[in-house]
């Protein structure tokens, strides 16, 4: 019987949410986190735990079939392989910093500068479409202190917070990548194997989905029901239960996270009343 190999970074800052999206896809891993190699309970699929920069030339060769891995990594490697689905977690930017003091004005000023890196490759292009000439010094860690220590005039590296650059006295000046974790297959995957990533990747949509999303129940006068159907759309369309007190009804519907607050006004504007909103734990549409 075929089955998938899927490679998971084995410890940083994707691991724990990689392993929880498989979890959240019904997905069980029982026997073995801390170790190199470990099937799935109740799936036909067999987790590696690799470093992440291995990941996708992993993929790309067929080591593994599908991997989860930042937009980042791909970006820089420029290897071949799908990206199948963005997962909505290890949001990041690749940014060019400079000395907070410095006399930012625009990109310009990077001409002629140096500036220290770790993807040099995402840089190079990024300076070249800007028609920037500016020398590259690739170091492999501790990039925020390059200014500092006078390696470099600017640094381009990953930010989330923002709070490592501020500690080490720079200020973000250019947004050159944004990034998330990706699932990213083989391409030349045989027709088994795609038919189970095809169900894998079902999984995962109906689990992002339902974290986008919100289920909402209220108490509504009749003579409001058309007026707050209008604001909650819901799947097809709301649901509408009858109440004992013959003026009332319940209505049932689902809202996007990000609207939720603006909705909930207009709702009690509408004089809805006795709003309860539930977390959603699946939603297939
Ligand atoms: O050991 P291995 O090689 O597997 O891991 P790693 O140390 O190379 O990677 P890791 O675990 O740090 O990051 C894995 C992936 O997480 C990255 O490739 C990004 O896609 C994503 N990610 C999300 C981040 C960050 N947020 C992040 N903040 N990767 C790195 N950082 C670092 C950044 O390099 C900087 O040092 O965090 C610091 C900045 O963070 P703030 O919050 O202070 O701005
Ligand atoms: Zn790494």
């Amino acid at each position: 019987m075929s089955f998938l190999t899927i490679a998971l970074q084995k410890s940083g800052r994707l691991s724990e949410q990689s392993v929880l999206l498989l979890k959240e896809c019904g997905i069980s891993i029982s026997n073995g986190l801390n170790k190199l190699k470990t099937p799935a309970d109740n799936y036909p699929l067999e987790i590696y735990f690799l470093r992440d920069d291995d990941i996708p030339e992993y993929v790309a060769n067929g080591v593994a079939d599908i991997g989860i891995v930042g937009e980042n990594i791909i970006e820089e490697l420029a290897v071949s392989v799908d990206v199948v689905e963005k997962l909505g977690f290890g949001k990041c930017r690749l940014s060019i910093a400079v000395p907070k003091q410095e006399n930012y004005t625009d990109i310009h000023w990077l001409q002629g500068k140096k500036i220290a890196t770790t993807y040099q490759n995402i840089l190079k292009n990024f300076l070249s479409k800007n028609h920037i000439e500016a020398e590259i010094h690739e170091i492999s860690g501790s990039v925020e202190i390059a200014p500092s220590i006078g390696l470099a005039d600017a640094i381009c590296d990953i930010v989330s917070s923002g709070s490592t650059l501020f500690i080490n006295g720079l200020k973000e000046v250019e947004t050159v990548l944004k990034s998330e974790a990706v699932l990213i297959a083989n391409k030349n995957l045989n027709s088994e194997k795609k038919k189970l990533l095809q169900n894998l990747v079902f999984r995962i949509k109906s689990v992002k989905q339902s974290k986008n999303n919100k289920y909402i129940l209220l108490n509504a006068p009749k003579n409001k029901v058309s007026e707050i159907c209008k604001i909650l759309p819901g799947i097809k369309s709301p649901t509408i239960l009858p109440l004992a007190d013959p003026e009332w009804c319940s209505i049932h519907s689902v809202v996007q996270e990000d609207v939720f607050w603006e909705i909930i006004e207009q709702l009690k504007n509408c004089g809805a009343q006795g709003i309860l909103v539930i977390p959603i734990e699946k939603m297939i549409v």
